[in-house]
C-alpha cells in the first residue's frame, strides 16, 4: 500500500492527499488505520453466519426461523406468506443475503425435525450431531488440500438455538442428555419456547431452575465463562448469562397495532408482539446472535469447537509427521459421525458422563 496515499496526517483528522509532504511528527506510523483497512476488507468479503434450531417437535422452531428472517432488521419476504408452517421432516437450510449499510451478511438457518416423539428416544440426537460434524469435516477436507481455495466456504454451525419446552418445571432428562452432547460440539443458546404460555413470574422461576439444572449438570452454554477475555467481556456476558434462557415467542404473521405493522400472535385478549420487550425476549436473542456476539460465536466455533474436531481427526487418522507440516488425512469413511475430541468447554461434563462415550 502506498504510504503517501494512505497515511493520514496526525496533525489533522483527515487522510493526507497524495501530495501531502511526509509528516513531521516523529513516531507516528498510522497504526490506527489498520482498523479502516479491516473494515474495508470485511465489507468487501461480507460475513457468513450459520444458525441451527434444535428442539422437540412443535415448539416453534420453524416459526422462529421465519420470525428471524421477517423481523425488522432483515425484513425480507419469504414465500408462502399466511400459509401454516408444516411439520419439519428433514434437515433443511434457508439462506438469505442481508445487506445493511453496505455490510453483507449471508445468514443460513438450519431447521431440524423435532425429536422426542418416539417411545424410545435413544440416539435421537444422531442426525443433529451428525450434521454439525459433517460441516466440520467438510471444512477440514478443504483446509488440508494442497491447493486450497482462498476462501473456504463456511457451513459450520456457529450457534445452535436449543428450544426448551415451556413446562414451567425444569429441564427434562432428554434435554439434559442432548444439551450435554451439543455443548461439547457447538455453541448453544437455550431459549424457553412458546413463552406466551407462561406468566411473567412462571417464566422467571422456570429460568432460574433451568440455570440451576445447567450448573449441576456442567452444561456450559454460550457465552461460556472460560472464554471471557477481559473485565468488559465478563460484565457484558454476566448480564447475558443471567437472562439465558431467553423466553421467546415466534410468529410469521403481521398485524396492525397503533398504526404500526408488527410481528405477533393474535389471541382473544390482544396481540403478543414478538419484537416488544414487554411481551417476550426475542429481541435479546436476535441482538445476541447478530448485533453483539456474531463474530465471537464464529471465533469460538473456529478456535475451540472446530479445533477439537480437527485435533481428534488428525490423531485418529494415525498420521505421524513425515517432515514439516506433512499431513495425510484420509477422507472420512462412510458411517456414523466422527466423535470430536474432549472439549475445552466442558471437560468436566465429559468426565461425568464417560460411560456415554460410545453413543457420541
Ligand atoms: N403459542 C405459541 N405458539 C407457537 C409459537 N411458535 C410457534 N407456535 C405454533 O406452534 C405450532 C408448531 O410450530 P412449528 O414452528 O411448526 O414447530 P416446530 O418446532 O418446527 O415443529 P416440528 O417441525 O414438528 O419440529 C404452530 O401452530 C405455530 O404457529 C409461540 O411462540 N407461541
Ligand atoms: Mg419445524
Amino acid at each position: 500500500m502506498d504510504p503517501l496515499r494512505q497515511s493520514p496526517s496526525p496533525c489533522s483528522s483527515r487522510p493526507s492527499s497524495p501530495k501531502t509532504p511526509p509528516c513531521e511528527m516523529h513516531g507516528y506510523v498510522g497504526i490506527e488505520d489498520v482498523l479502516d483497512q479491516l473494515k474495508i476488507k470485511a465489507m468487501k468479503m461480507g460475513f457468513e453466519f450459520n444458525i441451527m434450531v434444535v428442539g422437540q417437535s412443535g415448539l416453534g422452531k420453524s416459526t422462529m426461523v421465519s420470525t428471524l428472517f421477517k423481523s425488522k432488521v432483515w425484513k425480507c419476504t419469504l414465500p408462502g406468506r399466511g400459509m401454516p408452517i408444516p411439520q419439519t421432516l428433514q434437515l433443511k437450510s434457508v439462506t438469505h443475503v442481508i445487506e445493511e449499510k453496505g455490510v453483507k451478511l449471508k445468514l443460513t438457518v438450519t431447521d431440524t425435525p423435532g425429536f422426542g416423539d418416539q417411545i424410545n428416544n435413544d440416539k435421537c440426537w444422531d442426525p443433529i450431531l451428525g450434521y454439525i460434524n459433517e460441516q466440520y469435516e467438510r471444512y477440514l477436507q478443504e483446509e488440508i488440500l494442497i491447493t486450497r481455495q482462498r476462501h473456504i466456504p463456511d457451513t459450520r454451525v456457529h450457534c445452535c438455538v436449543y428450544f426448551v419446552p415451556p413446562t414451567g418445571h425444569c429441564l427434562r432428562p432428554l434435554d439434559i442428555e442432548l444439551l450435554q452432547r451439543l455443548c461439547r460440539t457447538v455453541n448453544v443458546v437455550p431459549v424457553i419456547a412458546r413463552a406466551d404460555s407462561l406468566t411473567l413470574e412462571e417464566r422467571e422461576a422456570f429460568r432460574r431452575r433451568i440455570q440451576h439444572n445447567l450448573r449441576t449438570h456442567c452444561i456450559e452454554v454460550y457465552p461460556q465463562k472460560c472464554f471471557d477475555e477481559d473485565i468488559n467481556d465478563r460484565i457484558l456476558n454476566s448480564k447475558i448469562r443471567d437472562r439465558i434462557p431467553f423466553a421467546v415467542v415466534g410468529s410469521d404473521q403481521e398485524y396492525l397495532v397503533n398504526g404500526r405493522c408488527v410481528l405477533g400472535r393474535k389471541t382473544k385478549w390482544g396481540i403478543i408482539e414478538v419484537e416488544n420487550m414487554a411481551h417476550c425476549e426475542f429481541l435479546l436473542l436476535r441482538d445476541l446472535l447478530i448485533r453483539s456476539h456474531l463474530q465471537d460465536l464464529k471465533d469460538i466455533t473456529h478456535n475451540v469447537h472446530y479445533e477439537n474436531y480437527r485435533v481428534c481427526r488428525l490423531n485418529e487418522s494415525h498420521v505421524l509427521p513425515r517432515g514439516p507440516c506433512w499431513v495425510n488425512l484420509a477422507p472420512t469413511p462412510p458411517g456414523p459421525p466422527v466423535a470430536p475430541g474432549p472439549s475445552k468447554v466442558c471437560r468436566q461434563a465429559r468426565e461425568d458422563s464417560d460411560d456415554d462415550e460410545d453413543d457420541y
